[in-house]
């Protein structure tokens, strides 16, 4: 669907986050005279008027009938396509779209490498552009990582790398080189189950021409077999690590240790951006002394620096037990008091209990909802380092400040979601940095973003 096709239909917006915003823009700019529905969230309604004076704004979430009354409706990612709702609507001849969906209807020709996987996502996207503009491409970055494509709208690049959730596979056009670098569990409350979860990603499959996917994952492996050109990365004969060296074949490339954005995952995630770009024919090993000067993305094992006398690390996305135990992984050799805890939905940490037992952390500081749940499992294991329980992360950063030896590490990698105390991941790495000492504002910004 093109936004010509909108001319003169019944149109409605739903959602009014950056999507939604992006999405009317574009129709203003191109249908200037459409009549043009807002649905948002009450608290949105004055921001929305304000925003645009003519814009029909309904402060409700809209009833079946409702949305059945519109002929197109251009939905915000967050929306689960499964609500009741939009499925009856949808039954009744309304048609969703999206901005990422009207963005390839109105670029069929554009040359896109399209990411997703659960986890590595948004580094890979960043690092694909970043190695393409080291090689003097014209290079756009945009999607999920934090830039809707129709603020991209009427602008041209040379490579289109884009970063697509689960929620937006489904809406991606074809693609030269679909990328997925995992497949675990995730948002389960939009998707309804784990099958539809992996369904909806492997979408992207069905679009690419050529599909690149993590040879380390068996579940990926098998539900991409049937694809007629697929390609891997991890493996022995491609670009993989082995013995700290990013590895074409057998031919060294880069030794990781040298890296910007640290840990074997963030090597893997080096190895599919080279990967992706010799699929699309350029010259990856020209680009990979680049990767030296990469920025690493923020709240994913971000060095933030030193304040206090103590080395700050925020890996504030973290929001699994494993994924603090890559943190503490990637800082090996170093004292790291950790702050772990926050919302509890139930995860097993004995994993983490386990490996703490073997080689424990300086400190560990458990905050949050399962605080409590994880110092006790701490404390009934023996583990043989400190184990502090506090309430919030002011408490915990206090603490960390009080336990970690000067020139020690204190790394917030929480592995549980932040909801408990905070809007997002994003909101509590920001307060960390902030009570760590730094100004936050210039730690949070995502360098590349848009076209470069
Ligand atoms: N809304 C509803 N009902 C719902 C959910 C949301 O009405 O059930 C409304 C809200 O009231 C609000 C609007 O929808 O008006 C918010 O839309 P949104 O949640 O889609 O958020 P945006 O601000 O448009 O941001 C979206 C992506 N958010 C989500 O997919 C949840 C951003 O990804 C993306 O960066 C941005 O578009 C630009 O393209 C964020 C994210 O968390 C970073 N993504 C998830 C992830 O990475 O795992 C998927």
């Amino acid at each position: 669907m093109r936004i010509a096709d909108l001319d003169g239909q019944r149109v409605a917006v739903w959602g009014f986050g950056r999507e939604g915003r992006a999405a009317i823009t574009a129709l203003r700019k191109r249908l200037p005279q459409q009549a043009l529905t807002l649905f948002c969230a009450p608290a949105e309604v004055d921001a929305a008027r304000a925003f645009d004076t003519v814009l029909d704004v309904r402060g409700v979430e809209p009833e079946a009938a409702v949305l059945a009354a519109f002929d197109v409706v251009i939905k915000s990612p967050g929306i689960s396509a499964y609500k009741p709702a939009l499925l009856a609507a949808q039954a009744q001849g309304t048609r969703f779209t999206s901005g990422t969906a009207l963005w390839f209807g109105e670029n069929p020709d554009a040359r896109v490498i399209a990411v997703t996987g659960t986890k590595g996502k948004s580094t890979t996207s960043a690092l694909v552009a970043h190695l393409a503009r080291a090689l003097g491409v014209r290079t756009a970055l945009a999607g999920n990582i934090g830039l809707p494509l129709l603020e991209l709208l009427d602008q041209s690049a040379d490579l289109w790398v884009i970063e697509l959730s689960s929620f937006q596979t489904g809406e991606a056009g074809l693609l030269e080189l679909g990328v997925i670098t995992s497949l675990y569990e995730e948002h389960l409350d939009w998707h309804g189950s784990r099958e539809r979860y992996v369904a909806d990603k492997l979408r992207l499959t069905d679009v690419s021409r050529q599909l690149l996917v993590n040879a380390l994952q068996p579940a990926l492996l098998e539900h991409t077999q049937q694809h007629p050109h697929r390609l891997l990365f991890g493996q022995p004969t491609g670009w993989h690590v082995t013995d700290g060296c990013i590895r074409r074949g057998p031919q060294e490339v880069f030794p990781v240790d040298q890296l910007a954005a640290p840990g074997l995952h963030n090597a893997l995630n080096a190895c599919s951006a080279l990967a992706a770009l010799s699929a699309v024919g350029m010259d990856a090993l020209a680009a990979a002394p680049a990767l030296a000067h990469f920025r690493p993305l923020p709240h994913r094992l971000q060095s933030l620096g030193e304040r206090g006398g103590f080395h700050w690390v925020n890996d504030s996305i973290s929001t699994t037990p494993l994924a603090t135990l890559a943190a503490l992984e990637s800082l090996h050799g170093r004292a790291v008091t950790v702050l772990v805890g926050g919302h509890d939905r139930g995860l097993d940490w004995m994993p983490f209990v386990d490996a703490m037992h073997s080689a424990p952390a300086h400190a560990i500081v458990c905050m949050g909802s399962n605080g409590a749940r994880i110092e006790a499992a701490l404390c009934d294991a023996n583990v043989g380092c400190p184990i502090v329980r506090v309430d919030d992360l002011a408490a915990a950063v206090a603490e960390a400040k009080a336990r970690a030896p000067k020139g020690g590490v204190i790394l917030l990698s929480p592995g549980a979601p932040s909801f408990d105390q905070f809007k997002d991941y994003a909101e509590r790495g920001r307060r960390f940095a902030e009570q760590a000492g730094f100004d936050a504002v210039t730690i949070v910004g995502i360098e590349g973003m848009g076209i470069a």
